[in-house]
Order: C-alpha cells, then structure tokens, then sequence
C-alpha cells in the first residue's frame, strides 16, 4: 500500500483522561463457525439496514466483535514466509505448512497482506481480480483450506481489501476507459477542460479509446475506483456526488467482494487507505464515515462476527465510522504519524525525506520520551471508547523491522515487553518475532522504493526459518527468490531460537501466553502510568507491574511496593521502594 495516500485530510483528536475499562474474560480457543460451508456465496449481497433507518447516518451500536479484544495479530507477506513449490515466491499451502509455528507461539489472528490476481506493479496493492487467488499464491481452494486449517488451531485468518483502487489490469478500468459513460472511476473528459489537451493536475491520460484522463490513488497503475466527491464543482465535472451511479456501484462491489470471502471462511479484512475513499471529504472526513457506517451496518447484518481493520491511522475518527480496529501507523493525519515513530522509528530503514528527526523512545541512547505516543495513544483511547481497539504493530511491509540500522538483537526485547503488555492490540510483523532485520540496499522490486531512503523490500525479505539453503524458505535457486535473504551469516532463525529458551522467540511466546492467561495484560485491561521516561513504568489492571528501559544506560525510580512476584525479566528489579533497571532491561512483576 502507499505510503502517502493523495488527498489525505487532517482529522483533530480528543485529549482526557482514560478511565479502566472493564475487564473481559478470554474467548474460548476455538471460535464458532468452525465448520465453513463450502458453498458458493451469492455475489449480489443485501444490504439489509433496519426499516426506517439509513445506515450512513447510523452509528454503530454493537460493540467490537469479542474476540478481536484478546487478539494477538500476526501479519504474513505472502510472497516471503513460505515457498512450498520451490518457485521462490512463498504461497498459501506454503503459510499452511507452517501453521504450527503460528500456534506454537500463540497468535491467533493473521492478516495476509493482498493475494489477488495482479500485475504487481505495487505487489499485489493493485488488485486485477477481487475474487481470484493469484496464481502465484495458489487458487481460492488454497485459500479457503488455509482459513479451514488455521481455524482448527484457533488462528482467524484476515485479508487485505483494496478497496481505493485497483490495478489499471481490472476488467472495471478496461470497460471504463473504453466507455465514455461508465462512472467507477473518475475521468476528465477533455470537453470539461479549458485546456483540452492538459489534463487536470494529477491527472493520467487514457490509456483507451475513451478521451480524456483518470485520477490514480498512488502509482499511475492503480486507477482510483470512484466513491465520489465530498464537494462537487462546476468547473470540475468530474467531481460526482457520492449518490452517483459509479459510487453507488462501487460501494455494493465492496459488500460482494467481503461477502465472497466471509462466506468461505475467512474472518475479515485490514483496509487499505481505509481514510481516502471519498474525495476532497472536510476535516472530519463525514462522507468516508458515512460510507463505512454504511458497510459496518451491512456487516453487522450479514457477518456480525468479522472484523474489520483499518489502515487508517486515526482510531478516533475510524473507529466511529465502523472499524473495529485501526493501526497507529508511519503516516496519518497526526503528525503524520508520530506517534508509532517515535517509539521505534530510528530514522534508518525507510526513510520518508519529509520526516523531521525525532529520537525514537527505543533507541539506546535514550534521546527519546514515551510521551509522544502516550498522548497520543490516551487521545484515540478517549476516542475510541469500548467500540474498538488501536492496533500498535511491531513494524510492517510499509515500514522498517525493528532490527534496523543501529538497533541490536539485546534491544529487542524490551520492544516486545511493552507491545505485548500495553492496551492496544499487539501486532507483529511476520520475523520480527526472532528479530530478523531490514535489509538494506536492496534494488527496487514490485514498485516497493517510494523515495531516495525509502525501500520497502528491506522489511519484506524471505522468513528465516533454519539454517539449510535460503534459510528453509524455498528449495529454488538463491538468484529466483522473491527478494534475497538476509546475507548477514549470523541471521536469526526460528530453528536457532527454538532450540534457546533465552532467545526473543521464547520471549514472545511467553508474554503472549502471559497476556492470554492475564486478562488484565490485556487491551481492556486499565492502565496507570508511573514513570513516563527511561525506564518507562507502568501497572495494568492495578496487579501487574511493568517496567522497560529501552536505553543503554541503567534507569532508576521509585516504585509503588516494596517487593514483587517476578513473572518475567532481565535486568530489572523491584526491592526498598525503588525500581532499578539495567540497560534495556525489562520486567513484568505481580504486585
Ligand atoms: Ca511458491
């Protein structure tokens, strides 16, 4: 997905205190609907809002889906965790395979970054079949089978929906850059122009017999699909209300492509630039609000139990608008996205030249402060209220790993202790669970170099499993694997650190145990912070006590008992009222 989604609003955001919420139970391993109906879906689904009401002015009234609120979210590139044909590309019975490794750990919601037919020009974020498997990844049965087999471990598996844009390869863009008066996508025609023959800035000339020129969301190559206008203009006619035909059309062809899905199995979707659907929109985006209202109310009606994740990067204004959940990201309409960066973004890696420098709070020199994303976080909390979750992932394929530039192997750790002990729902990027690291100086590949610094391919190289050739990726040759791997001959394994009981694998699967078994640790646990700098110190649900000290230096403070009950750490200590951690020590104590 882009990075800088085009004609991107800035939204505001709320600030107050956080009350405790209240503590939920764990869900039940296995979820209902284990059994999938291998039916084929109706492509035509209703829309079924309660008479009287119109669902885009409707807010959501169920809350978020319940099992979502002890989800621990786990991202997979598809074409890099697992090969199972020996083409270098991973694939769906590849990701089957090691469904154990999933298990072993504990996270039991994967989301599947875009496995749809596509000419990858954006890899895969530029979809040419909603409905069909790329063939590199499989075909739909894979797909319906890995949904079947992950559900009998427990994992939920989600998918990516597109839903801004498509591949200029969609038979949609075809038919309308070859019909004048087809309307899914916005064209200026050259009888709207002063200037004929110069399109509008933005703008892309047809590439079909109808005149004139189209709007793409990002690349040229991914046309964007029409929702429509906040404000239409005279003097751009291609500014259609949101009613029109082509918006309308396209809003239904949302509903059947998760309709397809939902109905073989799958249990929901992360959105893709989930914020810039609807043109132009004011400040508060009210017409991209009212358009997902309207699939949330479809939703709920159809398949109450999916999830819907956006990509969205402001849970105060996503969440009301429908989303169960919404990621703090690298980009958004605060700051553009300063609050995730300033916990790991230590400007190596992919670089965005529009950044300001800003010490990440997990650095080892300790430049940096929680405080950013501690505001900012209680801000969408306030927000979001019991309707849903923020998501925090540990990195993803649009972003740097957290192994990147400077930051070691021992630093890790203390990432992952606060991740998987904060209030919002913890997401880890496929390999960051054993530490693998942003490769840099990579070529371009699949449109993933968006600036001078800023590659993406570095966060998106082949898993490394174990120490046979391409690190148990893929048995092709090393020179037809999607991207190389880590040439570092010291690269992590899973295989190395299964065998280590002191290794970041073990780690993580223990503090996902850890938070499972602790409903408190979890992201309707209450949160009290203590110490808001280095070590950062805070109690969840008023009984567990964590502290980490992401720095080099050894931080001290005082702490609220005299003693606690060790549950798990490494160079921190509870003893005489103080609090005393070692450099990038981490602790999580009973009080
Ligand atoms: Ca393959």
């Amino acid at each position: 997905m882009p990075m800088l989604p085009r004609l991107l609003p800035v939204a505001g955001s709320v600030t107050s205190s956080v009350p405790a919420p209240p503590l939920v139970q764990p869900s039940s391993q296995i979820f209902p609907c284990q059994a999938r109906p291998r039916t084929v879906p109706s492509r035509t689904s209703p829309l079924t809002p309660p008479a009287g009401k119109d669902p885009a002015t409707m807010t959501p009234t169920r809350p978020a889906t319940e099992w979502l609120a002890d989800a621990v979210l786990y991202q997979i590139y598809p074409q890099s965790f697992a090969d199972s044909n020996g083409d270098g590309i991973g694939d769906l019975a590849g990701i089957e395979a090691r469904l154990d490794h999933l298990a072993w750990l504990g996270v039991d919601t994967v989301w599947l970054n875009p496995c749809f037919a596509s000419p990858f020009r954006d890899a895969g974020y530029d979809v040419a079949d909603y409905l069909t498997v790329a063939p590199r990844y499989g075909t739909d049965d894979d797909l319906a089978r890995l949904a079947d087999a992950a559900g009998h471990r427990g994992i939920r598996v989600l998918l990516d929906l597109v839903a801004g844009h498509t591949s200029d390869q969609h038979p949609w863009f075809t038919a309308s850059a070859n019909d004048p008066s087809d309307d899914r996508y916005i064209w200026a025609e050259p009888g709207h122009l002063a200037e004929p023959a110069v399109p509008p800035a933005g703008f892309v000339a047809s590439p079909g017999t109808r005149p004139g020129s189209y709007l793409p969301n990002f690349f040229d190559s991914q046309p964007a699909l029409n929702f429509g206008y906040a404000r239409t203009n005279d003097a751009e006619p291609w500014r259609l209300p949101v009613d029109a035909d082509g918006p309308r059309t396209n809003r239904q062809a949302l509903r059947d492509v998760m309709d397809h899905w939902l109905g073989l199995g799958l249990s929901g979707f992360r959105v893709d630039m989930a914020a810039s659907l609807v043109k132009d929109d004011d400040p508060g985006q009210a017409q991209t609000v009212a358009l997902w209202r309207e699939l949330r109310a479809w939703l709920d009606a159809t398949h109450p139990h999916a999830a819907l994740l956006a990509e969205w990067g402001d849970p105060a204004t996503s969440v009301p608008a429908g989303f169960h959940a919404d990621f703090l990201l690298q980009f958004g309409p605060k700051d553009d996205g300063l609050a995730l960066r300033s916990l790991w973004n230590n400007s190596t890696g992919t670089v965005n030249e529009a950044w300001e420098p800003h010490a990440a709070y997990f650095d080892a020199d300790g430049k940096g402060s929680p405080r950013t994303f501690l505001d900012d976080w209680r801000a969408a909390a306030d927000a979001v209220g019991d309707a849903g979750f923020v998501a925090v992932p540990s990195a993803n394929h649009d972003f740097s790993r957290l192994a990147c530039g400077p930051r070691t192997a021992e630093q890790l750790p203390a990432a992952f202790v606060f991740l998987l002990t904060w209030p919002t729902l913890p997401a880890i990027y496929y390999g960051d669970e054993i530490g693998m690291r942003y490769v840099p100086g990579l070529p371009d590949h699949e449109g993933s170099r968006l600036g001078p610094r800023y590659n993406r391919a570095g966060s998106r190289t082949p898993m490394q499993w174990d120490d046979s050739p391409n690190a148990g990726f893929s048995t092709a040759s090393a020179d037809r694997l999607y991207l190389p791997l880590d040439p570092d001959p010291g690269r992590p394994t899973v295989t190395a650190q299964l065998a280590d009981d002191g290794s970041l694998l073990h780690l993580v699967r223990r503090l996902i145990a850890l938070r499972k078994a602790t409903p408190e640790l979890g992201a309707k646990g209450g949160t009290e912070v203590l110490h808001a700098d280095y070590p950062l110190v805070y109690v969840r649900g008023g009984r567990h006590l964590v502290v980490v000290n992401p720095r080099r230096n050894a931080a001290e403070t005082g702490a609220p008992v005299d003693e606690a009950v060790v549950l798990e750490a490494r160079g921190v200590t509870v003893a005489d009222g103080r609090i005393r951690a070692e450099g990038f020590g981490y602790g999580v104590f009973e009080l």
